[in-house]
């Protein structure tokens, strides 16, 4: 339902009066045409968009626009969807997503989606294993030959953190950005150290040395032992900013729990799974986010 704004209908409703009443006090008789002048010019004042964009009277958000420039910006922006929003109302996807479900990245976009509840999306599995990243179909749409890339109502993303935080954005559902300026610096904190200094070490030096050395140029000790050693570091430091609470970046749940967790699944394939989730919150933190529906329905 639209909803009444008082302000911009008390304006209104003075103005549809003012006009015809002017119009009988100047020329000293009553005019019909100037009352139905009056009614319009208020419908116009009522809602200033009419003049400026053609759109619909009922669709105003706000009074008085501040510019005509800042009222375009706001029908361009996609409505703030509130942290308790579970409404479920989730808007067509018109989704498409690159890249294979062996990625970590690839697998925390997956996730992210699951949790906004959109499944209507199409899948192109790139795979990383086998170089396609670096085919130049896919160089073209990622200069850097890496997976996940987005595509969504024709606006193309690169860059997990990007992509996350723009679906969040652009996406129905729930909020995945916590509300706390300090929860949302622990959840970048996180994002950023995994990048940095995490998926490296722990992706080529721990998880390919087991799983895939092939893929890494063979077994390489030197990055075996850097990558475990590096790889616990990062984790401790990933839990000293989680400290007491559920999730790595507060009560709830944040884009910083579905950056870690794909890598955790890697790390915890290996013989080094025990040491991994010995460190200090690592393991009551694993279990909370592996029960989780979008862990468990993207799981390969
Ligand atoms: N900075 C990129 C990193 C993505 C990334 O490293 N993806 C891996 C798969 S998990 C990849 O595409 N690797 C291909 C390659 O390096 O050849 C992002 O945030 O999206």
């Amino acid at each position: 339902m639209p909803k009444l704004r008082p302000r911009a209908a008390a304006l209104a409703v003075l103005v549809a009066v003012a006009m015809p009443v002017a119009a009988w006090w100047i020329g000293g008789q009553w005019h019909g045409a100037s009352a139905v002048a009056g009614l319009a010019l208020g419908l116009c004042v009522y809602n200033w968009r009419v003049i400026l964009h053609w759109a619909p009277w009922w669709s105003i958000d706000e009074w008085p626009p501040s510019s005509a420039a800042h009222v375009y910006i706001a029908r361009q922006k996609p409505r703030p969807v509130s942290r308790s929003d579970h409404s479920g109302d989730v808007r067509m996807a018109d989704l498409k997503l690159w890249g294979f479900n062996g990625s970590t990245y690839v697998r925390t976009v997956r996730m992210l989606l699951a949790e906004k509840g959109v499944t209507d999306y199409e899948q192109d599995p790139v795979n990383v294993l086998a170089g396609e990243p670096h085919s130049p179909e896919h160089l073209a749409r990622h200069p850097f030959g890496k997976v996940p890339v987005i595509e969504h109502a024709g606006f193309r993303v690169i860059e997990t953190a990007a992509i996350t935080r723009y679906l969040n954005s652009a996406l129905q559902g729930r909020d995945l950005v916590p509300a706390e300026p300090r929860d949302v610096a622990r959840m970048d904190m996180v994002i950023s150290i995994i990048d940095s200094y995490g998926y490296g070490p722990i992706l080529g030096g721990v998880v390919a040395y087991h799983l895939f050395p092939e893929f890494v140029g063979g077994k390489d000790e030197t990055a075996h032992h850097e990558g475990i050693a590096k790889g616990k570091q990062v984790l401790g430091e990933i839990m000293k900013i989680k400290g007491d609470s559920p999730f790595l970046a507060g009560d709830e749940l944040s884009i910083a729990d579905l950056y870690l967790a794909p890598l955790i699944t890697y790390v915890a394939m290996t013989p080094h799974k025990d040491e991994f989730l010995a460190l200090p919150g690592m393991s009551d933190w694993w279990s909370r986010v592996s029960a989780l529906d979008s862990f468990k329905t993207t799981a390969a």
